[in-house]
């Protein structure tokens, strides 16, 4: 194939999370996660491992600049750790916390490299989850306040509110599988209009401080289609498609809940007691930029059941189908038109490791990226209007309850020594981001 360009100026990025690696999880006085608590409990996490070291990335920081400024990327996404910032979850900030973030925008901006912050990847404050954590309304407060301060002091233009709401919900409050480890279909929902009520707080926060800066949500969204042509099957797509995407969508892009899902939830609890008169006009408040997070279709058979019906990546979860990102593209371009859409996560694990030679070739993982920016610029062509892409992820990281088995890095992450080595796809990224176009 020759020359698929991408427009001029966009932007090629790679991203990480806090706690996934920055390690250092005692030190300068950072406050105890809801992730340290619930990778101490035996049987929660793959070998029982925790955020440290993560990828060392805390002390390592000046030398991750570097890596990026090699690879050329235009655009560091990663996350600002509450609990270093306010160590239990509210009052005066901790200094030495913000310091950090402020070395390393510094360092970013001495690189020429654009900084994409996301103000909460699951980190909450321990001291916050004893109050009742999401659950609580008063945490969306609490989320407000976080966020005014790091608005403040640190000089980034893009930021985003919550990572994958979704995912928290879900995994953290349906099925117990992340932090805080509960499984209460009930509960997870009124945490779920909490979680949208804290992005929306935080976003008006951002625009009375910083007009000028922009924020949005970053949303794990996965196209819904039916495994079979039967209307039973059709059926089961659009609910899941309900609590998949539009859960999320639909209140933050026109302030309402989809009616079809809020039925469905408040048969399984007292969300409608918890939506307060006011609140989705502040969840709804305007968005000035959409994190799309793509790694998984999901296909729905007539009984609502997930089936998978092509290839999968080293994660159960992970079915490999890049044409679902150039439909979930095609689809918000129709459905929220006008607001500018970053891809802020995708990627793929491999049981990466180097050879005797002391080069990790990870071809699939190159063949998977390939494929996912043909998809992508597919999109582009047909009028999705993508600013940037972030690879998930720069290195390789603490794959929450996969522990470190699961490598999503395009430069691998030597665990015993934290010696970074450049994987065969970063070599192919940085082509691709200095020509500008996939060869
Ligand atoms: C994203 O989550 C996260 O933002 C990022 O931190 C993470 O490292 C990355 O993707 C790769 O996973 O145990 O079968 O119930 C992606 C969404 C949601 C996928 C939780 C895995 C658990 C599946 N993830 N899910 S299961």
């Amino acid at each position: 194939m020759d020359g698929l360009r991408f427009p001029d100026g966009f932007v090629w990025g790679a991203a990480t999370s806090a706690y996934q690696v920055e390690g250092a999880t005692t030190e300068d006085g950072r406050g105890e996660s809801v992730w340290d608590i619930f990778a101490a409990v035996p049987g929660n996490v793959e070998n029982g491992e925790s955020g440290d070291p993560g990828a060392g990335h805390y002390h390592r920081y000046a030398e991750d600049l570097d890596l990026m400024a090699d690879l050329g990327l235009h655009s560091y996404r990663f996350s600002i750790a509450w609990p270093r910032i306010q160590p239990s979850g509210s009052g005066a900030p901790n200094q030495k916390g913000l310091d950090f973030y402020r070395r390393l925008v510094a360092g970013l901006a001495e690189r020429g490299i654009r900084p994409m912050a996301t103000l909460f990847h699951w980190d909450l404050p321990q001291d916050l989850q004893y109050l009742g954590g999401w659950e609580n309304r008063d945490t969306a407060a609490r989320f407000a306040d976080y966020a005014s301060i790091v608005f403040e002091a640190l000089e980034i233009g893009d930021w985003l509110t919550i990572n994958e709401p979704k995912t928290v919900v879900e995994s953290g409050y349906r099925f117990g599988v992340h932090a805080p480890g509960i499984k209460d279909d009930a509960r997870a929902y009124v945490a779920c209009h909490h979680l949208l009520l804290a992005h929306g707080l935080a976003s008006q926060a951002l625009h009375a401080l910083r007009p000028d800066a922009r924020i949005g949500p970053a949303l794990n969204l996965h196209p819904t289609y039916p495994a079979d042509d039967t209307p039973e099957a059709r059926e089961a797509a659009r609910h899941r498609d309900g609590l998949e995407n539009r859960l999320y969508l639909d209140p933050i892009f026109k302030g309402r809940y989809p009616e079809d899902t809020l039925r469905w939830l408040a048969e399984r609890g007292p969300i409608k007691e918890h939506i307060l008169d006011g609140d989705l006009a502040i969840i709804s408040e305007p968005v000035d930029l959409l994190g799309v997070q793509y790694y998984t279709p999901v296909f729905v058979n007539g009984a609502g059941e997930r089936v998978f019906l092509h290839p999968k990546a080293q994660a159960e979860w992970l079915e490999i189908y890049p044409e679902g990102l150039h439909d979930l593209l095609v689809r918000l371009r129709d459905d929220h038109p006008g607001v500018p859409l970053v891809v802020t996560e995708n990627g793929m694990p491999a049981l990466d490791r180097p050879g005797p030679d002391g080069r990790v070739r990870d071809d699939d993982r190159i063949t998977f990226l390939r494929d996912h920016l043909l998809a992508m610029h597919r999109a582009i062509e047909e009028g999705a209007r993508v600013e940037g892409y972030h690879v998930w992820s720069l290195l390789d990281n603490y794959e929450w309850a996969e522990g470190y088995g699961q490598r999503f890095g395009i430069v691998y992450v030597d665990y015993p020594t934290l010696r970074r080595i450049p994987k065969d796809s970063a070599l192919w990224y940085r082509d691709v981001i200095k020509n500008g176009e996939l060869r």
